[in-house]
């Protein structure tokens, strides 16, 4: 069995707490065949011969590499958050661009697939992933790495029309056909990458996702929706209605229901379009005022970027004017927190909700509604309300969908939500159960692994 060899922009290191489910399947992957896992230290370093920190664990070793704080700020917040992030994400608008930024990015993968070049064996299977290493493969290739290598870009495709917004997009997008096999989370992804090749880079495509480019080079286009490690999601939320938080948490609300949103402080998870729509929902439903409690976690990611920090303002103000309107001396309707928690503590208040309210304006898949659905008790489930335009929406119809940009639609589903009779809260969520029970993380990673190790 090939070694295999995964890089991303970021390494979990083994034991590290802010390891998600992501991060745990990677590295049984890696565990099971032996193999490295490459990426950015997260340090930044001062110019020069970057160095390179390693550590081995059982067969698994990492190899994490400094960056100076010129490649970070081009490379990382530049190019690949104020550039990529917005296009994949629909919002040409909020996009930046720089040459700079963009040579920046290119550098940086040049400096990866050097040292990661020194370090691969014959017959390693790379797995890249995500939008900061697009251009890898072509620049592991340029230095003759020969070596099988698949891509998984874990945010969402837009049409072809939009593509070709990004300057120089056929140069970027072009180094795709260099990986064997590239991965997306849904079939609209897969539908909009095959469309943009053919109608801006010449290829033929074809039904099965095989790609002809113009030079003869030939590589496949899939879907592989991710999935969490669902069994033990549900254990945590089980073991975790005895704990201390879930019960600090369940004695605050004074048997009021319970709404839940969490996510990163991000634009895409359409946190202001939510907001309005919970204050929506009070203003047209007086009997349900202090008899329903919105929490909200969104702890702050890439502060760096000026379109996050403007978000955070907004909605601090958002929360704040609909809780100074509606506040009562005993109920606040919006619960604000900008922190993490860790997955026991956030399992059992999925648990205790009611309804998780998942609203993304787009989203490669959303991993926080799967979470939310393997951790309700099958006897009186809560219902998922979930955007149309989240990936998971495709695997997940059962949800009450709504169009996250319509305030009334999320309202309503609110209502419906609250009103929802037993039965048929638990059909919807065994259906849904179901579904990401079979396609788990650990199905995941092993059909991408078997698909560009064995191509069909
Ligand atoms: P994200 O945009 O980060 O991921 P998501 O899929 O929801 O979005 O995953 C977030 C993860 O972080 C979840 O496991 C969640 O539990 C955790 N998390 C969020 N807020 C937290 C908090 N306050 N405390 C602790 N944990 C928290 C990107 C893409 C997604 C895609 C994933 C995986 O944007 O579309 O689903 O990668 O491919």
């Amino acid at each position: 069995m090939s070694r295999l060899v995964v890089v991303s922009n970021r390494v979990a290191l083994p034991r590290e707490t802010r390891a998600g489910g992501l991060a745990s399947a990677l590295e049984a992957a890696l565990q099971e065949r032996g193999g490295l896992w490459f990426g950015w230290s997260g340090n930044l370093a001062d110019a020069g011969e970057p160095a390179i920190h390693t550590q081995q664990a059982g067969q698994v070793e990492y190899a994490l590499l400094d960056l100076t704080r010129q490649e970070y700020d081009r490379y990382y917040l530049g190019f690949s958050n104020r550039t990529l992030w917005p296009l994949l994400h629909f919002r040409p608008t909020l996009l930046g661009y720089r040459r700079a930024d963009r040579d920046g990015y290119l550098r940086v993968n040049r400096l990866f697939a050097h040292h990661l070049s020194q370090r691969l064996q014959p017959d390693d299977l790379v797995w890249v992933h995500d939008y900061h290493l697009i251009p890898l493969a072509a620049e592991l290739r340029r230095i003759g790495v020969d070596a099988r290598m698949g891509f998984f870009l874990h945010i969402p495709v837009p049409p072809p029309a939009l593509l070709s917004m990004l300057p120089q997009h056929e140069a970027l997008l072009g180094t795709l056909a260099e990986y064997d096999l590239v991965g997306v989370q849904g079939t609209h992804d897969r539908n909009a990458l095959l469309d943009y090749f053919r109608d801006f880079l010449g290829a033929t495509t074809g039904a099965d996702g095989n790609v002809t480019m113009p030079s003869g080079r030939r590589f496949r286009i899939a879907a592989f929706p991710i999935g969490i490690d669902t069994g033990k999601v549900a254990r945590l939320a089980e073991r975790s209605i005895e704990h201390a938080t879930t019960l600090r948490l369940a004695q605050s609300l004074a048997g009021r229901r319970l709404a839940i949103g969490v996510d990163r402080l991000d634009y895409s998870k359409g946190l202001p379009q939510r907001f309005e729509a919970f204050a929506h929902f009070l203003s047209q439903h007086p009997g349900w005022r202090s008899r329903i409690s919105f929490l909200q976690i969104a702890p702050p990611s890439r502060g760096e970027v000026p379109e996050y920090r403007e978000l955070r303002t907004q909605l601090e103000r958002t929360a704040g004017a609909t809780n100074g309107r509606y506040a009562e001396p005993d109920w606040v309707p919006i619960r604000y927190l900008n922190r993490s928690f860790n997955q026991a503590t956030l399992a059992g208040y999925y648990r205790l909700a009611d309804i998780g309210l998942v609203t993304p304006l787009r989203d490669g898949m959303n991993l926080v509604a799967k979470e939310y659905i393997a951790s309700q008790a099958a006897a009186d489930p809560g219902v998922l309300i979930l955007s149309r335009f989240a990936g998971a929406a495709e695997e997940l119809p059962e949800a009450v969908l709504v169009n996250p940009l319509d305030v009334d639609d999320i309202a309503d589903a609110i209502e419906t939500a609250l009103t929802m009779p037993l039965a048929e809260r638990r059909e919807r969520w065994q259906a849904m159960f179901d579904t990401v029970s079979s396609n788990d993380i650990a199905h995941w990673r092993s059909s991408f692994v078997e698909a560009l190790e064995h191509p069909a």
